[in-house]
């Protein structure tokens, strides 16, 4: 008897070139209501069906320090304690995704920041709507610039 040798190489397997001076990695934030509504495999589904390589996957417990240090840039906007009462109001999973345009393309995958807006297809648009809140809820996070990208994961995985 012959054994058939068949091709166990899935399409979109990563190339062997994938991890070079072009690889990027992205801070991704399943945020609690996306971990409340049972959403956190559906995030890690589409990443990992686009093709990026997780890096890190941990799931957190935020503190008002570090949500002032990562959402820094919101400090003293309307929106800026509900949006921190929000994320500290259950848990948070915390991913670091890696692949050529990582950035770009997973705020391709996320969608637009308001969830009635956000295209179908994405994981805002087929997961979040707009509710009576004073905050936003839409899912997920990640990062807007490879910087801030480097500075979000030095939060949140302070050992990678
Ligand atoms: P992003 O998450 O798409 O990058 P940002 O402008 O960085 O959007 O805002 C951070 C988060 O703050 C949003 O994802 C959303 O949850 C919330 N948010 C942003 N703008 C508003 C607003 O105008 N009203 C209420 N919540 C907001
Ligand atoms: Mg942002």
């Amino acid at each position: 008897m012959t054994t058939q040798k068949t091709s166990a190489t899935p399409a979109n397997a990563t190339p062997e070139s994938a991890t070079s001076a072009s690889t990027e990695r992205t801070l991704v934030l399943v945020k609690p209501d996306g971990v409340r509504r049972g959403l956190a495999g559906e995030v890690l589904r589409r990443l990992e069906a686009k093709g990026y390589a997780l890096a890190g996957v941990e799931l957190v417990t935020a503190t008002p320090e570090l949500l002032a240090q990562h959402y820094a840039e919101h400090v003293g906007k309307p929106f800026y304690q509900p949006l921190v009462d929000f994320m500290l109001s259950g848990p948070i999973l915390a991913v670091v995704a890696e692949g050529q345009r990582v950035v770009e393309g997973f705020r391709s995958l996320a969608g637009a920041t308001d969830p009635t807006a956000a295209a179908p297809g994405t994981i805002r648009g087929d997961f979040a709507r707009t509710w009576d809140t004073p905050v936003i809820q839409n899912i997920v996070h990640g990062s807007d610039s490879p910087e801030s990208a480097a500075r979000e994961i030095a939060l949140w995985f302070p050992r990678l």
